[in-house]
């Protein structure tokens, strides 16, 4: 039996803050996994430190299932993004364990390659439609098979998920939180001439994605996902707030424009009445966010039953050792949708050298023992931790809305 005898956590910053838990064992193997919550970083850090580290010490590492439900359990406080985070953090870094003793990939262990390979979606974004058509058609010149877009609203100042970065979309950046604007009467209006013009110019065979980010009503997101359906969307996400999951109701009753939820879930019982009622089509919880590989089977098991499909969140603020994690994930189970990938900066893979690679539109974990990521500690000491926050949002009146 593999005993775990030290573990700690590494904080660093190559281009942006991510949380790194380190499981060691006697067996001279070593796991990684990410405990990363963009903006309330440190939470986890000492989550992990201060209370769950020392639980940790002499257990058995093969006892991933145990250890999940004594985190979770034996917490007693149960759920929250902080806990979930660094339970997650904890199980990645056991399968990653796991993995290595039985020589083998972690999508071996949970049952093989159901698929060549997981199909992602980049992120176009422009500040105005041409730039963001001109973004996307980069993305079809690298193979990719889907893609995201967003774009700058004409009379707003900011869009959420538009940057001055070719390929790059990082919002953490504030030592205080940015203050953005928003306006729904101009976004609706303008989101279907986007739409439009991207099928003039992209065509048919590529799939089309894009995030409202949390900032229309029901009704409002029903009108605009009917707005949408002749431009065949493959999902319109986080149309709406999700804490009030019947709320999803009444979008659904006005489109037939695929929604996708869930990149801030913590657990199955933030999508349970979603995917109960087949109010969405992609379930977007993601490894780090939502308990690790070992919860998110359950919630791909629950959605499987009911033709939903996962569309793991997969943006910069989730590190490496999560992207593996999440291909792992995608590759083994049934119903695989489609995977986000937003490319890591040359600083980020440095510091986590990894065996995923892309091609063709599709990505793959790679066939190393565990889950194939590894973090160069010296490298990662010469990045020290800077606050960084999200941003907020504001409607043109100042009432404080979501961002
Ligand atoms: O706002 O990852 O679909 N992707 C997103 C991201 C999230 C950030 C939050 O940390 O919505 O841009
Ligand atoms: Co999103």
């Amino acid at each position: 039996m593999p005993r775990i005898t030290a573990a700690r956590v590494i904080v660093t910053r190559p281009g942006r803050n991510f949380v790194t838990l380190k499981i060691e064992t006697d067996e001279g193997v070593y796991g990684l996994g990410d405990a990363t919550l963009n903006g309330r970083e440190l939470a986890v850090a000492s989550y992990l430190t201060d209370h769950v580290i020392p639980c940790l010490i002499g257990r058995d590492a093969h006892s991933i299932e145990d250890i999940w439900q004594y985190l979770y359990k034996g917490a007693y406080w149960r759920r929250g993004p902080v806990t979930m985070t660094a339970i997650a953090a904890v199980d990645m870094a056991l399968w990653d364990i796991k993995g290595k003793l039985a020589g083998m990939p972690v999508y071996q262990l949970l049952g093989g390659a159901a698929r060549e390979g997981c199909m992602v979606y980049g992120h176009a974004n422009g500040s105005d439609i041409a730039e963001t058509i001109e973004r996307a058609q980069e993305y079809l010149e690298q193979g990719y098979r889907a893609v995201r877009l967003q774009s700058g609203v004409p009379g707003m100042a900011t869009t959420y998920g538009v940057s001055g970065e070719r390929f790059y979309y990082e919002p953490a950046k504030g030592s205080l939180p940015e203050e953005s604007q928003w306006s729904t009467a101009k976004y609706m209006r303008f989101v279907p001439e986007l739409f439009q013009k991207a099928r003039d110019a992209l065509g048919w065979d590529i799939h089309l994605l894009h995030d409202v980010h949390h900032r229309l009503t029901p009704i409002e997101a029903g009108r605009l996902g009917r707005d949408l359906e002749p431009y065949r969307l493959f999902w319109l996400e986080d149309a709406t707030p999700a804490e009030n999951q019947a709320a999803f109701r009444l979008i659904r009753q006005h489109t037939t424009t695929p929604l996708a939820v869930g990149e801030i879930f913590n657990s199955i019982w933030d999508a349970k009445q979603l995917i109960e009622e087949q109010l969405i089509d992609y379930i977007r919880a993601t490894v780090v966010h939502a308990g690790g590989i070992t919860h998110l089977r359950r919630v791909a098991a629950l959605a499987d039953l009911y033709q939903v499909r996962t569309g793991c969140h997969g943006a910069t603020d989730l590190s490496p050792v999560c992207m593996a994690a999440a291909l792992h994930f995608g590759l083994s189970i049934p119903n695989f949708g489609i995977q986000e990938y937003m490319r890591h900066s040359e600083e980020t893979d440095a510091v986590f050298p990894h065996a995923y690679s892309f091609e063709r539109g599709l990505m793959h974990p790679g066939d190393k023992p565990g889950l194939g990521v590894d973090i160069d500690e010296v490298l990662a000491a010469k990045y020290e931790y800077k606050r960084a926050y999200l941003p907020v949002n504001r409607l043109e009146d100042g009432t404080m809305f979501n961002w």
